[in-house]
């Protein structure tokens, strides 16, 4: 036994002097560096290649003249001579499909997506043939050269708000290229240009990086302003923070009105669309959310803007302007305003 005891003994010994050995020789290092390179090679590199997204290296140039050259003069929305069916569609669209994975492709290319979507009358509007829909709605994309961006949410928002049975337009609003980007000025334009160009009953303010994944999130009005981009994947699928409004949210015309839509004071990233919920907190109205698992959101990659650094001073003292800086008594000059097939482009000034 105790013979057993020693022979094991010497035998761990050896092992652990051939474990030290081992470990202060450079064979070792090395094996070390080659197993750390082997893992990043596999497992983290091409994970970042996944986010990567390859249609931002194309030039826009190439978008705009693809898309320049498709114009439509005389275009005119649905007027009183054109005749709507009397029966209401149905609450939940029939056509509803629910999760459904966003398509970021290269391959898709303008023209292909202009023929899938012929029943898109030009300047982006389209209501379905078979009934009446129950809201219309405006779809309001504030934008500064992202074409790449542009195509992808084409590509994936008219087929997603024909199958919710919408009557819907939509609007890319962009600013004279010597203004800083500035999103509640150019939300408000938008809304001011859409609200004189057709009765729509909603509002949907919409980031042009942000692909819904779920049909089931109605993109639709209701009493109270609602946020509707509440999971993203860029945020692990969970809400940031309580008071977020950015993203997608969508509010009627009488609920713009009664808060005096957003800020115009807010150029560069970042502040006003929770200066919007200060806005609604202010007029005494809460905000309204669908759940996590149905308001999913794909973020098309870009590199972040530069914040705002006076966001923060303008936030806090914001509630004093409310009645003098927003919707109303907005002065603004419109420098372009064109119908493309998929959508009515308006660039302004100030
Ligand atoms: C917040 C931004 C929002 C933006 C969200 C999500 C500010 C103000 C700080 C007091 N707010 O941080 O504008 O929608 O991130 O990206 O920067």
């Amino acid at each position: 036994m105790t013979k057993h005891l020693i022979k094991h003994e010497i035998s761990i010994t050896k092992e652990i002097s051939f474990c030290r050995r081992l470990v202060f020789t450079p064979k070792f290092y090395l094996a070390l560096l080659v197993s750390q390179v082997v893992i990043l090679a596999v497992f983290v590199y091409p994970r970042n290649f996944q986010n990567y997204d390859p249609l931002l290296v194309i030039t826009d140039q190439r978008f705009q003249e693809e898309l320049f050259n498709r114009t439509t003069e005389n275009c005119s929305i649905w007027n009183s001579t054109e005749l709507e069916p009397d029966t209401k569609c149905p609450i939940i669209s029939p056509y509803l499909v629910g999760y459904r994975k966003p398509i970021i492709s290269t391959a898709i290319n303008w023209g292909d997506t202009l023929e899938k979507y012929q029943t898109v009358r030009c300047g982006g509007h389209f209501r379905p043939s078979n009934c009446k829909a129950r809201q219309k709605v405006a779809l309001l994309i504030p934008f500064r050269d992202r074409y790449a961006h542009l195509k992808i949410f084409m590509n994936h928002i008219h087929p997603f708000l024909m199958r919710q049975q919408l009557d819907y337009g939509i609007y890319l609003i962009d600013l004279d290229d010597k203004i800083m980007f500035n999103r509640g000025l150019l939300l408000n334009i938008g809304f001011l240009e859409a609200s004189q160009e057709y009765d729509y009953d909603c509002y949907i303010f919409h980031d042009v990086d942000l692909l819904p994944e779920n049909d089931y999130n109605l993109y639709r009005c209701s009493d109270l302003p609602r946020h509707m981009s509440v999971a993203i994947d860029k945020f692990n699928y969970k809400l940031p923070y309580d008071a977020i409004f950015g993203g997608v949210s969508a509010m009627t015309k009488d609920q713009i009105y009664f808060v005096n839509g957003f800020s115009n004071k807010f150029s560069g990233w970042g502040g006003e669309d929770d200066d919007m919920y200060n806005r609604l907190k202010f007029h005494h109205m809460t905000v309204m959310r669908s759940m996590e698992d149905v308001s999913r959101y794909k973020m098309l990659k870009h590199e972040q803007s530069a914040p705002n650094p006076k966001r923060f001073n303008l936030i806090s003292t914001g509630m004093k302007r409310v009645k003098e800086d927003g919707v109303k008594d907005l002065r603004y000059e419109v420098l372009k305003k064109i119908y493309y097939p998929l959508y009515t482009y308006i660039k302004i000034t100030i």
